[in-house]
């Protein structure tokens, strides 16, 4: 199904004037601040958020799973729910694929439609953490990192293989998250483990288009319990810096250890210029894949803070980031789950965007510590909804996005149309 742009604007037109009244005084507590309220809403409408394909299923633990009435079962449905996702919030204008789970078989049918819905391909994303039908060799020891040469060669192959269907698609990138790990001390020879997983990539990354970036991801531990072989983001930075200008690390928030400061890993790796990409999601212990913002979402504030710092204060060029959501779970129905995550970013944007960073810098520079912290939860404080609101309305977008698809029942009309027991592709 599609919605029609008529619709957004009759629904829209009912909640016109309520939403005018909170934009008035929104705008002026802005313009009192000295604050270009054009320019933010312009940057606030510029962020497109990328949809992994496996979020549009119902998520799951490894402990189950629990289906949704009218799952996308293909690759083509799927790219039709980040379309109503886009039409509603205009926040959400690409999609990353999941390979071998999302392999587009009709090239050329799947980039028009997902032009015509506004949607472009994000990074692909390989994957040598599973084994596959008729696969050859086993991940269960590893894939980059194994003491095998022909597993190593199978998961170099699979990857390249990634890559000639992201070309396919207008891809720009290939995320690449490895399991690599080990479960008992002694499994790994670390070193071995790591030099392998260098050449490994060294070799992918040769096969890399030159307007192509790859980006690396790491985790502290899970599904290995003793050891990763890309446990943080120094093995990633090492790992990128061995491949070349073209590699970069990606932070997904869910990858570490409690209490991390991650703001602090966005604000160096910026530094450096070496930050790709961000996978977003929330978590109260570990890689919980919770609904961004439903957590901490002052983290995602200090987050977007350090962000928009380096962004502002680029010197050394670091690429912009590939934004994408990666949360999936069990509870929600996944369209309305991931319009409240696309909406915490877009609020921690827009309120990091609000910082007055002249101010800050002053207070750092006389170590005013306790003016540091009102400048920063100033902006934090801020209920930026009207805001958002108005960002997406100028784009087109729902007022509000939630509503309207429950007020158009839009799931019960996927349920018909996909019927009651599909089961997407990847989970
Ligand atoms: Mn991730």
């Amino acid at each position: 199904m599609q919605i029609r742009k008529e619709q957004i604007e009759n629904f829209n037109q009912q909640r016109l004037r309520t939403h005018q009244e909170n934009w008035d005084f929104f705008q002026n507590q802005l313009v009192k601040r000295g604050l270009d309220c054009s320019a933010i809403l312009k940057q606030i409408q510029n962020l497109q958020i990328a949809i992994p394909s496996w979020a549009l299923g119902a998520g799951g633990t490894r402990f189950g799973r629990f289906s949704f009435g009218g799952e996308p079962c293909n690759l083509e449905q799927k790219i039709d729910d980040v379309g109503l996702l886009h039409a509603l919030t205009q926040s959400a204008g690409a999609i990353s694929l999941h390979i071998p789970w999302d392999i587009p078989k009709d090239e050329l049918a799947i980039k028009q439609q997902a032009a015509e819905l506004g949607i472009l391909f994000d990074a692909v994303n390989s994957n040598t953490f599973q084994d596959q039908d008729k696969q050859k060799h086993s991940y269960k020891f590893g894939s980059l990192c194994h003491t095998n040469r022909a597993v190593r060669q199978q998961a170099i192959e699979h990857n390249i293989e990634v890559i000639k269907y992201g070309e396919a698609i207008g891809s720009k990138s290939l995320t690449i998250w490895l399991a690599d790990g080990t479960s008992f001390p002694g499994q790994h020879n670390f070193r071995k483990a790591f030099q392998n997983t260098q050449d490994s990539l060294k070799e992918i990354y040769q096969h890399m288009p030159s307007d192509w970036k790859m980006f690396i991801e790491y985790k502290p531990f899970e599904p290995n319990f003793y050891s990763m072989v890309i446990p943080d983001w120094g093995t990633s930075l090492m790992l990128a810096e061995g491949c070349g200008e073209k590699a970069y690390t990606l932070i997904d928030l869910g990858h570490h250890l409690p209490n991390t400061n991650i703001e602090q890993i966005v604000s160096i790796l910026m530094m450096k210029g070496k930050l790709g990409g961000f996978h977003f999601n929330d978590s109260k212990y570990s890689d919980d894949d919770l609904t961004c913002g439903a957590i901490k979402p002052y983290q995602l504030f200090l987050i977007f803070n350090e962000l928009v710092d380096g962004m502002e204060n680029n010197e050394a060029a670091n690429p912009t980031l590939a934004w994408m959501i990666d949360a999936s779970h069990n509870l929600k129905d996944p369209l309305e789950d991931l319009m409240q995550s696309l909406e915490a970013i877009r609020e921690a944007f827009a309120k990091a965007l609000l910082v007055d960073r002249a101010a800050l810098s002053i207070a750092q520079m006389e170590n005013d510590v306790a003016q540091c912290q009102e400048i920063i939860q100033q902006a934090y404080r801020t209920d930026v909804r009207p805001l958002l609101v108005e960002a997406r309305r100028l784009s087109g977008g729902a007022i509000d996005p939630i509503e309207f698809f429950r007020q158009h029942a839009v799931r019960k009309q996927l349920i018909r149309d996909r019927g009651e027991n599909v089961v997407a592709t990847g989970l």
